[in-house]
Formats: structure tokens, C-alpha cells, sequence
């Protein structure tokens, strides 16, 4: 079922992300930083950088958001002290080409105050894996497969069908909840990926008082929410948000590869709706049509229910569902000094008039808007 993507990427497992490709580039490994005693407890930007995202003018800022990412990316790792006494050892992150590459496994940070995940992950830099910040949802103890039944059982929902699993999904299907779940709990059996990948906790108010937001993202920010069996949602970086993925049951695997590689994953084209998924078919990776893909560095992590990841601007990512599974994750805006240039920055900026105006989609001749 797991397919290539279970093969090549599954491997390794998450200890293990050092080994195998990023072995060569073990002069970087981690190293803690010394704080001195009046270190503060939490990382800031240096104080002539801060503010840098209310500078008039495009060209200034793309500038800054450059100079910042290559000036943090020569810092030494960064450990911030908590008040637990554990310390988080974050890795020394490189520049390749324009792209930052992770060099270390995705690194764990327990339950962030909202100065610390600003510190450490409004960088736009690494993907990292956050523990303990939902053990208080009621969805921890409801969210499962008799739940989601209970809930949804006579309701019709909207899964989305394609044979592949690529991240672009034209075509609904139509099912009440119980036809639904019956595939998630392996009752029925499809050949095709049939998926419930992403619907909003605004259609769905029943679902409403089981999370709440952490103290980073907006409060009107709807919970998008991923049930399903085995799924793979194909490579793909969100061009304008930041987001949380929040594993609520059984495990899913997030891999992910730095914005910089952006002709390794072999992008759509840039016309196409989708401009930001791969063309791979991670399920089924053609070596021959996309030879590029084997130099690409990836770090990958395995969700546990509880367990959230924080997936940057921009950072190529797929998610592969082992077996039943539910999710859920928030989108919110980044902002402009997390993105990446040249590329993906450049296609988001294309892109953005073609969203905001859907009447220049039609200007598109009609075989690339799907290619
Ligand atoms: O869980 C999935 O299948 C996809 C999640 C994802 O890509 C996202 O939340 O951005
Ligand atoms: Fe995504």
C-alpha cells in the first residue's frame, strides 16, 4: 500500500534521518550552544533586524527576508533554557544554492510558550515536531473511527477520488458518513484513494468545542480536519501559509524537503491550478522521468496522536496515513519576510493575482491549467 514513498523515504526511521543521504554533511552536527548564565531564556531577532517586515517597499523587503535568512543561517545552533531545565538543540542549518537544508532530525520542542514558538519556529526555517501542546483537547479522547461514525454516520460528506494521490483532487465523490467510514476502517475496500482530506471545522460546528487554538494562531482560524486509511497526499508547499498538523489518531509520516530544491520535486507547471505540487507520484516514484529527485535531502517524522508538526512556508511536503488515521491541521498566513527566493517565492508571486482574480484562470489555454 505504502508503495515507493514507504520504500525510499519510509526506511529511515526518525533517529536515523542522519544516516543514509545527509551522512556526508556530518561536519555539521549538532552542537549546543553555550549559553552564559544571563543568556535569556528565549531567542529573539537582533535588534536591528526586528521590525524589518514593516519596511515599505517589495524590493526592500525581499531583501531583508534574504539578508536575515542567511545571516541566522551562520548563527550557532540554538538552545533555548526552559524553566524544566530541558534544553532544545536545534541544528545548524546550511545554505545550499538559495535553500537552507535541515541537517538533523526534525527536533522535538514539549508544550512552547508563545514567546518560545515565535523564537523557534517563526524563523520560517525548519519543520519541528511539538509535543504536549493538545493533551487538553477533548478530540485526544473522542477523535476515532466510532466517533467520527456517531457524528457524521447518516450526514453526507464530500471525499475527495483520484487514483494517485497527488495533492490537486478534482473530483468529489458523494458518501454518508457510514459509507465513509466503512473504508476508513478497512470495511470497504477502494482501489482508488478516496479521501475526507480537509474539511472545515466551520461546515462542521459538531466538532467545534473539541480543540482550541494554541496561543499562535489567530483565533479565526478554522481546524482543517484529514480522516481516512492509508492516504497519501502528494508533495506540495502551501505559498502563502504556515501551518500547524496535528495527529489526532493512529500515525501519520510528514517528509519534507527544503524550499530550495524546487527543481528536484518537479513542480507543476506554472500555469497549471496547482502550480505548487510536484508531478511525482509518491506512491510510484518514475526514477526515469524525474532523476533529479535521488540528490534531494529530506527529513522526515512520524505523528503520534498528540503530536503536532510545524510545517514552514514554503518547505515541500507529503503525508502518508498509516492506516486509520485523523488529523488535524491550521493554515494561517506567513509573513513576507518568511518567504523564499528565488523560487518558491517567485511563483507565489506570480501566482497570487490568478487566486485573487479568477477571471484571469481563464486567459490559461485549457490543457495547462490542468498539467
Ligand atoms: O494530512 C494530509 O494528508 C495533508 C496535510 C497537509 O498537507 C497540510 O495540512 O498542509
Ligand atoms: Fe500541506
Amino acid at each position: 500500500m505504502v508503495g515507493d514513498l514507504g520504500g525510499r523515504l519510509g526506511a529511515r526511521g526518525e533517529g536515523e534521518a542522519n544516516s543514509g543521504r545527509l551522512k556526508r554533511n556530518q561536519e555539521y552536527a549538532i552542537q549546543p550552544l553555550k549559553l552564559r548564565p544571563s543568556a535569556r531564556s528565549t531567542i529573539r531577532a537582533p535588534a536591528p533586524l526586528q521590525g524589518f517586515q514593516n519596511e515599505a517597499g517589495l524590493g526592500c523587503r525581499v531583501f531583508w527576508s534574504e539578508i536575515t535568512r542567511q545571516w541566522i543561517a551562520i548563527l550557532p545552533p540554538v538552545t533555548p533554557a526552559r524553566p524544566s531545565g530541558q534544553r532544545l538543540v536545534l541544528a545548524r542549518p546550511r545554505i545550499v544554492g538559495h535553500s537552507l537544508i535541515m541537517l538533523s532530525p526534525i527536533e522535538t520542542l514539549h508544550n512552547p510558550s508563545l514567546e518560545e514558538f515565535r523564537a523557534v519556529c517563526q524563523g520560517g526555517q525548519v519543520p519541528i515536531k511539538l509535543t504536549g501542546v493538545v493533551d487538553h483537547w477533548r478530540a485526544r479522547e473522542l477523535w476515532n473511527p466510532d466517533y467520527f461514525r456517531r457524528v457524521l454516520g447518516e450526514k453526507t460528506v464530500q471525499a475527495t477520488s483520484g487514483k494517485d494521490g497527488s495533492y490537486d483532487r478534482p473530483l468529489y465523490e458523494s458518501l454518508t458518513g457510514n459509507e465513509y467510514m466503512d473504508i476508513v476502517e478497512g470495511k470497504t475496500i477502494r482501489e482508488e484513494q478516496v479521501y475526507l482530506a480537509g474539511f472545515s471545522s466551520y461546515d462542521h460546528p459538531e466538532f467545534e468545542d473539541d480543540f482550541d487554538h494554541p496561543p499562535w494562531v489567530p483565533r479565526d482560524i478554522m481546524l482543517r480536519i484529514f480522516v481516512g486509511h492509508d492516504t497519501l497526499t502528494g508533495s506540495h508547499f502551501h505559498p502563502y501559509h504556515q501551518t500547524c498538523l496535528t495527529q489526532l489518531y493512529g500515525q501519520k509520516r510528514v517528509t519534507f524537503h527544503a524550499p530550495g530544491q524546487f527543481k528536484r520535486l518537479y513542480p507543476k507547471h506554472i500555469l497549471a491550478n496547482s502550480n505548487n505540487c510536484s508531478r511525482i507520484n509518491f506512491r510510484k516514484v518514475d526514477r526515469q522521468e524525474f532523476p533529479l529527485l535521488e540528490g534531494a535531502e529530506s527529513v522526515e517524522t512520524t505523528l503520534n496522536p498528540g503530536e503536532m508538526v510545524d510545517i514552514p512556508l514554503h518547505w515541500w511536503h507529503t503525508a502518508l496515513g498509516l492506516g486509520p488515521n485523523i488529523s488535524g491541521a491550521f493554515h494561517w498566513g506567513a509573513p513576507f519576510s518568511h518567504w523564499h527566493f528565488p523560487q518558491p517565492g517567485l511563483r507565489c508571486l506570480f501566482r497570487a493575482p490568478f487566486k485573487k482574480f479568477p477571471w484571469m484562470r481563464k486567459l490559461v489555454p485549457e490543457g495547462l491549467r490542468n498539467s
